[in-house]
C-alpha cells in the first residue's frame, strides 16, 4: 500500500491527501510533528534528504518527494492531467507558479501565525510576505474571471496545488472577499467529488 509521510495542517500534504482520495486509491498516512522535528532525523533524512513532507513512500519501496512532482506522479493517466500537450504545460506553469510566487508568501504567513512566531519576524518581512500574497491571489483573481479552471474547462491537479493553500489563506490573514473569482473558484473546486477538508485525516491505518 501507499504510505504517505504527513502533516495534517499542511497544504502541501493536503494537496497529495486529496489527490490520493479523489483518485480512490487506498493509502496509509504517518503524521509526522513537523514543530517537533520529526522530519530531520537521520531515519526520516535518509527517506528524504531535504526532511520535509510530504513524502510519498511507493509500494516498491522508491520515495517521491515535492508535493507537485507527487500529484504529477499520481495524476498521470487520469482525468487531473490532460493528454494534450499544451494543456499539460499549462498544469506544469500553474504548479511552478504555485511554488515560486504563492506558497512562499501565503503558505509562509499562514504557518507564522499557526506556529505562533509571526511576532520574530520584522514589520518589512511581513508587509513583503503580504505583497507577495496579494500579487498571486490578483494573478489568480485575473485568470479565473475568464475560466472557471485553472487549466482549460477541466478540474485538474493544477486546480488542486492552487486550492490547497488558497483557500486557507484567511489563517494568514488575507481577505478572500477582495477576490470573487478566487471564492467562486473555491467553492466549486470543494463540490468536486470525493472531496475531503484539510482537517480530515483521510488515509489508514
Ligand atoms: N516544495 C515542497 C515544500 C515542502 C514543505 O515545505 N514541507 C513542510 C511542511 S508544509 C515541512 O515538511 N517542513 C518541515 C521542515 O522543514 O522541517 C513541497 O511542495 O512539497
Amino acid at each position: 500500500m501507499l504510505r504517505l509521510y504527513d502533516y495534517l495542517e499542511s497544504g502541501n500534504g493536503y494537496k497529495v491527501r486529496l489527490l490520493l482520495t479523489q483518485l480512490g486509491l487506498p493509502f496509509e498516512r504517518v503524521e509526522m510533528d513537523i514543530l517537533e522535528g520529526e522530519t530531520r532525523t537521520p531515519a526520516f533524512l535518509a527517506k528524504n534528504a531535504n526532511g520535509r513532507i510530504p513524502l510519498l513512500e511507493l509500494e516498491d519501496g522508491h520515495f517521491l518527494a515535492e508535493s507537485n512532482a507527487i500529484q504529477w506522479y499520481l495524476a498521470e493517466g487520469t482525468a487531473l492531467l490532460p493528454d494534450d500537450r499544451r494543456l499539460r504545460a499549462e498544469v506544469l506553469q500553474w504548479m511552478f507558479f504555485e511554488q515560486y510566487s504563492h506558497e512562499p508568501f501565503i503558505a509562509v504567513l499562514r504557518f507564522w501565525h499557526h506556529a505562533g512566531t509571526l511576532a520574530e519576524h520584522g514589520e518589512a518581512e511581513i508587509a513583503a510576505k503580504r505583497a507577495g500574497g496579494e500579487a498571486a491571489l490578483g494573478v489568480m483573481e485575473r485568470h479565473l474571471r475568464e475560466r472557471p479552471y485553472c487549466v482549460g474547462d477541466a478540474y485538474s491537479i493544477a486546480d488542486i496545488a492552487l486550492y490547497a493553500y488558497t483557500h486557507v489563506a484567511g489563517e494568514g490573514g488575507f481577505d478572500l472577499e477582495a477576490y470573487p473569482a478566487v471564492t467562486t473558484w473555491l467553492a466549486r473546486v470543494r463540490s468536486q467529488p470525493g472531496h475531503v477538508p484539510i482537517t480530515e485525516p483521510v488515509g489508514g491505518p
